[in-house]
């Protein structure tokens, strides 16, 4: 495939945006090459800037469970737009979104709308100190909660990709109320918790890691993190934002059967507009401003645009609860076809899915943390990329990326990827 007009404009972009990307990870920094300049997306596909149609394993990292431009979404936005874009007033819709979260999500009563997934974890963070009075919060190595400061401790996604997963600019006094745990170590929190005594406001975590590839937790990981917050007075906060509303209907609390006290939701809740979300049971959500002390406010919180989008994506979700079930079989057969096309051509690697989350590991020992996640083989990594890229398929630009898989994908969109995986295997 030729994807001349692509770098065309990404040489121009880098004249005025530093890397030319306003995402890192989009820069392809990882993979080597340029990043590809999309035009305009339909379903299941991407067509670039040079005409190519490209299978999308990424939707926009997570929120296209129904595909591109889906219909009722882009009709919800379009007809909201004629009524004014913005106001920083209340407005009748935000209720009802609100009310079809709280119905979806277990464990919810009040939920308060942000613009991003970032903010809304820095919120449900600040929340959670103000609620406890307690200053430390523990999270996990390789697990991403958008570019917060208190987050840039040995983050996923982007920050571990290019090798800054402590960024420089946050402070020793930030860093220092960050304690960094190992995903899937009981022990390790245990010992954490255990050496802070009394100081640990809340866990954050993925309850399914998406920003180190997919990893899933090992049985009784997070029950276990529920058992210990609840003896030591620290909440729980479970990063959704990319497993809410995809992993079942009210999320990885629904599907792993767990509750936490504070979610954190972002890209799917706004049906891929800017929109996040954080929500917890009253007593927790009331601590927040106008009715109790800890503040958190924005002008765009609660856009009509992003919250008609939001809605009409959750909507649909809501009354179309087999699309959970039909996107999980989906990822699976994509799943039986790929190791089945890895192991014929001798290619070592690990596949981790859980529902509609899939991510292939050029590595032989099971992935279950970052530390295992970073030992895949990146020059196979680089290859399978670019492999795949040169027959129209999209994966994300970084090993320690899940891929999101689709309604809108077919079949048939299933086995040409497979067949993809084929013949790039021969080169790996
Ligand atoms: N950090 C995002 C994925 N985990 C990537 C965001 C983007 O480039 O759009």
């Amino acid at each position: 495939m030729i994807y001349k007009r692509s770098s065309a404009l990404f040489a121009e972009a880098q004249k005025v945006i530093p890397g030319g990307v306003n995402s890192p990870v989009r820069a392809f920094k990882a993979v080597g090459g340029d990043p590809i300049f999309v035009k305009e997306a339909k379903g299941a596909y991407l067509y670039d800037e040079d005409g190519n149609r490209l299978i999308d394993y990424i939707n926009s990292w997570g929120p296209m469970i129904l595909g591109h431009a889906h219909p009722p979404v882009v009709n919800a936005v379009v007809e909201k737009a004629k009524k004014g874009t913005s106001f920083g007033m209340p407005t009748e819709i935000e209720t009802q979104i609100a009310e079809l979260a709280v119905a979806m999500v277990p464990n919810i009563d009040k939920i308060r709308f942000v613009n991003s997934g970032t903010e809304a974890c820095m919120s449900a963070v600040r929340l959670a100190r103000g609620f406890t009075k307690k200053d430390k919060i523990i999270k996990f190595a390789g697990c991403y909660h958008g570019h917060s400061d208190s987050f840039l401790i040995q983050a996923g996604s982007g920050a571990v990709t290019f090798g800054s997963p402590n960024s420089p600019g946050v402070t020793e006094g930030t860093a220092k109320d960050t304690l960094l745990a190992r995903y899937n170590d009981l022990e390790n929190v245990e010992r954490i918790i255990a050496s802070n005594k009394g100081e640990i406001a809340c866990i954050i975590i993925e309850p399914v890691a998406g920003n180190m590839g997919c990893i899933p937790p090992v049985k009784g990981f997070l029950e276990g993190l529920r058992s210990l917050c609840d003896a030591n007075d620290i909440l729980l906060i479970f990063d959704e934002v990319m497993t809410g509303f995809r992993l079942a209907k009210g999320g990885a609390q629904e599907l792993l059967g767990i509750n936490a006290d504070i979610v954190t939701f972002g890209k799917v809740i706004g049906g891929g507009l800017p929109v996040g979300a954080f929500a917890a049971r009253e007593e927790i959500m009331n601590h927040l401003a106008p009715l109790g002390p800890v503040y958190q406010a924005g002008t765009l919180s609660g856009n009509p645009l992003a919250m008609a989008a939001g809605l009409a994506m959750l909507t649909e979700l809501h009354n179309n609860a087999d699309i959970f079930d039909s996107i999980a079989k989906k990822t699976e057969y994509l799943h039986q076809g790929i190791t089945k096309v890895l192991t014929e051509k001798n290619v070592v690697h690990t596949i981790n899915r859980v529902g509609s989350m899939i991510s292939v590991h050029f590595s032989e020992d099971p992935v279950i943390d970052f530390e295992s996640a970073a030992l895949g083989n990146n020059d196979s990594f680089k290859k399978f990329f670019h492999g795949l890229l040169d027959q129209g398929i999209y994966i994300a630009p970084s090993a320690f990326e899940t891929w999101f898989i689709t309604e809108a994908l077919t079949y048939e969109d299933l086995d040409d990827t497979i067949k993809a995986i084929s013949i790039t295997a021969e080169n790996l």
